[in-house]
């Protein structure tokens, strides 16, 4: 391949990555929706409240190497979780965010959305930065459940 392709030979996927370990079930998350495909649940660093993840449970570290029917599914979740946060938390704004690369800012190695509620003039908290725990997350989780 010369140097000029766009062809890209994908890099093997790690499955000893955290949200892999979390769709085998070996570690605990706070779930908010899962079907054959994908798998949503509450982001442990949130950068607001009602910050959500979105994966697909195929094994693809970014959006180049998902299969356009993992890339259809993650998005229909995440617009049905989108919808579902919106609703719960009355959120005027909702930010979806998708980083690919370290350099991107790429932290866990299989690819997800992030669904972010903004509100107008709240500053957004750093990125993977604080963690906080389940008895935060769980009652927000449990309105958007409720609103899906
Ligand atoms: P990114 O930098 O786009 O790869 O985002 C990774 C996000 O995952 C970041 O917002 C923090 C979050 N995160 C990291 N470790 C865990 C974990 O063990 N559980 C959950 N629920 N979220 C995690």
């Amino acid at each position: 391949m010369d140097s000029t392709s766009s062809k890209r030979v994908p890099m093997p996927y790690d499955r000893s990555n955290i949200f892999a370990k979390i769709i085998r079930g070996e570690i605990p998350c706070v779930k908010i929706y899962e079907d054959e495909k994908t798998l949503a649940f509450m982001d442990v660093m949130p950068q607001a409240d009602g910050h959500v993840l979105v994966v697909p449970k195929e094994d693809a570290e970014n959006i180049f190497d998902l299969s356009p029917e993992g890339l259809a599914a993650m998005m229909a979740t995440t617009q049905k979780v989108a919808k579902a946060v919106r609703n719960a938390l009355a959120c005027p704004g909702l930010m979806l965010v998708q980083l690919n690369g370290a350099a991107a800012g790429q932290s866990v190695n299989h690819i997800h959305f992030h669904i972010i509620p903004r509100t107008g003039g709240i500053d957004l908290k750093f990125h993977a930065r604080e963690m906080v725990g389940r008895d935060v997350l769980e009652p927000i989780a449990a309105k958007i459940r409720a609103a899906l």
